[in-house]
């Protein structure tokens, strides 16, 4: 019998999705579209309702449309003893390098203060900074910090990851767990954060953090928005110890209008683009993983929802 993939998030991309497992023997149906009392084998998800899942306990597998699985992690969401297999795929672990190379590249020369010199009619220069003379740190060493740390390697930046296990990798300078924090933090110029939202991580890029970086140290957070306290961010900012921060995820999503977060001169804002799915990679990622539950083999990327990743 055919094995159906019911998909359901926010996003208008059916057709995508469709036409991206046309080589596998799926049947793809929208959530919305489940007819009462339907059977569905796997599930493609971006923020599931509480309850959604309870009149289907025959799920085997749940998939995350995201690299982040906590927009499912609230209570009465997930059946019990269901894999969640978070995404990993080429395109979105591309698309989060080249935002956080461009974003490093942009304050490492200055070009927020040429385009407002530009804006003013300002013909002036500021020295140029070897890339050998900054360091960049990523909190989270996992596929994307990992991918974004050996995309910024060949200009020659320092690198140094923080994540909560130890990791030896070439050509960067790994610390891990709470204890090592602050010492990882002293040496970043760039501050970029790729970190899931878990317990352990809510809030910690809060002021008795971000106080070891040094002064005018720039922050990048890809991560998510519960990681920052902004309060702390904007006095960071007000009293020059940071001197800007690029903000790709925040607390409240879409930001509200009336966020001072905005108009900040010192803050560029992004509306959760640094990366995106991909369904023509990302359908890869789910069929072998399909392929592998079949078999009865170990699938890849389970999250681990009790450790929140
Ligand atoms: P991974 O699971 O591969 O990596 C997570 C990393 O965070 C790991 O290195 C892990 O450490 C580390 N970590 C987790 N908890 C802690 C902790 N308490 N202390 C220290 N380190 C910790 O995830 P990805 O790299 O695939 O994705 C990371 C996050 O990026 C996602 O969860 C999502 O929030 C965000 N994201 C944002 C996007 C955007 O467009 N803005 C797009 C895609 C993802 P360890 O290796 O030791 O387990
Ligand atoms: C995410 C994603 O987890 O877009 O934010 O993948």
């Amino acid at each position: 019998m055919t094995e159906v993939l019911a998909i359901r998030s926010d996003f208008e991309r059916f057709d995508e999705w469709v036409e991206a497992f046309r080589e596998s023997d799926l049947e793809l149906v929208r959530w919305e579209d489940l007819k009462e009392g339907q059977a569905i084998d796997y599930v493609l998800v971006w923020q599931p309702n509480p309850g959604m899942f309870d009149q289907h306990p025959e799920i085997k597998i749940i998939f995350s449309i995201g690299a982040g699985v906590d927009h499912m992690s609230g209570k009465n969401i997930l059946p019990e003893g269901v894999p969640v297999v978070r995404m990993v795929e080429t395109n979105l672990t591309l698309g989060m390098t080249e935002y956080v190379v461009y974003q490093v590249l942009r304050h490492h020369r200055f070009m927020p203060h040429y385009e407002q010199f530009q804006r003013d009619r300002s013909w002036k220069e500021i020295m140029q900074v070897p890339a050998s003379r900054r360091n960049v740190g990523i909190m989270g060493m996992g596929v994307l910090g990992t991918a974004c740390a050996q995309a910024l390697m060949p200009f020659g930046f320092h690198l140094f990851g923080w994540s909560r296990s130890e990791k030896h990798i070439e050509g960067i300078k790994h610390y891990h767990g709470p204890e090592q924090l602050h010492a990882m933090l002293s040496h970043c110029d760039f501050l970029v954060c790729l970190l899931p939202n878990t317990r352990e991580t809510r809030h910690i890029l809060c002021k008795e953090h971000l106080v070891h970086l040094p002064r005018h140290a720039v922050l990048i957070n890809a991560g998510r928005g519960s990681l920052l306290v902004e309060d702390d961010l904007l006095s960071l900012l007000e009293n020059d110890h940071l001197s800007a921060a690029v903000l790709d995820v925040f607390e409240e999503e879409p930001l509200p209008v009336d966020s001072p977060l905005w108009n900040h001169p010192a803050i560029t804002v992004t509306p959760h683009i640094a990366s995106m799915t991909v369904p023509e990679t990302s359908a890869e990622h789910i069929w072998t993983n399909i392929k592998l539950y079949r078999l009865g083999h170990p699938l890849t990327h389970v999250a681990d929802m009790k450790r929140g990743y």
